[in-house]
């Protein structure tokens, strides 16, 4: 459990690691909300992973940590980046359940029960990118609109 851990304080790290990639691409081209919206991101998966190294940590476990691939650096449109986004999350869903599987062949109760805050993330993360892609999907590529939503996404909250 703890080496299955320790590979999701990685996985964790390489979101936080593509979604500010994400966010350096929006900024050299100039859409300043969206770059804003994935720093947020990166941000809230630098905190997923903080969270499973305090409870290896409160386990007295060891922590292990890993090298990170680099991430792809640019994307084609705003469309692409935030399909991009919404499969690593469902990537990220599935390494979730498959830890709550392992924790459950483990009988390991503490560890099933502290995964359940990730499993209800994973929800939320998926559903929040997936309006993105909706809106951008209606959109099209028309400027002013593709504007409006760069000073809609640019007030998320961190
Ligand atoms: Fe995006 O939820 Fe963690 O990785």
């Amino acid at each position: 459990m703890q080496s299955a851990l320790n590979k999701q304080i990685a996985e964790e790290l390489g979101s936080a690691y593509l979604y500010q990639a994400m966010s350096a691409d929006f900024a050299a081209k100039n859409r300043l909300g969206m770059a804003a919206w994935m720093q947020a991101q990166a941000g809230e998966e630098m905190e997923h992973a903080r969270k499973i190294y305090q409870y290896i940590l409160d386990r007295g476990g060891r922590i292990e940590l890993m090298a990170l691939a680099a991430p792809q650096q640019s994307w084609e449109s705003p469309l692409a980046v935030f399909k991009a986004s919404y499969k690593h999350e469902q990537h990220i869903s599935a390494c979730i359940h498959d830890l709550v599987k392992l924790a459950r062949e483990l009988d390991d109760t503490a560890t099933e029960v502290f995964l359940a805050w990730f499993v209800t993330e994973q929800v939320e993360e998926e559903a929040s990118v997936d309006e993105v892609v909706q809106k951008l999907n209606q959109l099209g590529d028309a400027p002013h609109a593709l504007y409006m939503l760069d000073k809609e996404l640019g007030a998320r909250q961190a």
